[in-house]
């Protein structure tokens, strides 16, 4: 059976739009799995430390037969080719960062792995890329997108042509 996981991409550093095209055809390229839609680039304002470069930020769509830690590792995989270093300061900057926002119907609440991603009803960053894709989206908890969006004002993003 085959799965529809939304990903949120986003990179500030290393020449960021090549990072998300490098990381799209990689997503391509995962076992069991189909690139089934990507959104427009955004640029953003860094959400954490302020001094840091802007982000390029979207959405991509995946049908996948792999199960959520296995996706897991495969995006992990990715992010360590394209040059990520993980580091302990908190939404510092990276080459690439990788994160499963949604993933089917599932409510996941494991160690390594929280879907729908604990954060995104704060991101305009990943609400409005996503809203591209699938602008009717409830999210299995019962959220509705759109109400989502209303809430988060399209502030500190340009969406890029
Ligand atoms: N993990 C748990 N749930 C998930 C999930 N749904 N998707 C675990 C992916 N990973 C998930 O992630 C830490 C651990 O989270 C992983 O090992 C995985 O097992 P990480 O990528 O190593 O660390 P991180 O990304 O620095 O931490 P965090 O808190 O996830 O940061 P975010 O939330 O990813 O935020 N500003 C703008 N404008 N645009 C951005 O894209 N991104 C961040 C990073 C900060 N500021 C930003 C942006
Ligand atoms: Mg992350």
């Amino acid at each position: 059976m085959s799965e529809r996981v939304y990903i949120g991409l986003g990179s500030n550093l290393a020449e960021p739009r090549q990072q998300l095209e490098n990381a799209l055809a990689a997503l391509g390229d995962i076992a069991q799995t189909h690139l089934a839609g990507v959104s427009p680039l955004y640029v953003s304002d860094p959400l954490g430390p302020p001094d840091q470069p802007r982000y390029v930020n979207a959405v991509a769509a995946l049908d996948t037969g792999l199960e959520p830690l296995a996706l897991l590792d495969a995006l992990q995989k990715i992010e360590l080719e394209q040059g990520r270093v993980r580091k302990d300061e908190r939404w510092g900057p990276r080459t690439l960062d990788l994160d499963i926002l949604l993933f089917g119907e599932r409510l996941i609440d494991e160690p390594r792995l929280r879907v729908p991603h604990y954060h995104m009803q704060a991101r305009a960053f990943v609400l409005y890329p996503l809203a591209d894709l699938a602008p009717d989206l409830r999210l299995p908890d019962g959220r509705v997108l759109a109400e989502m969006l209303a809430a988060c004002p399209f502030e500190g993003l340009e969406r890029l042509p």
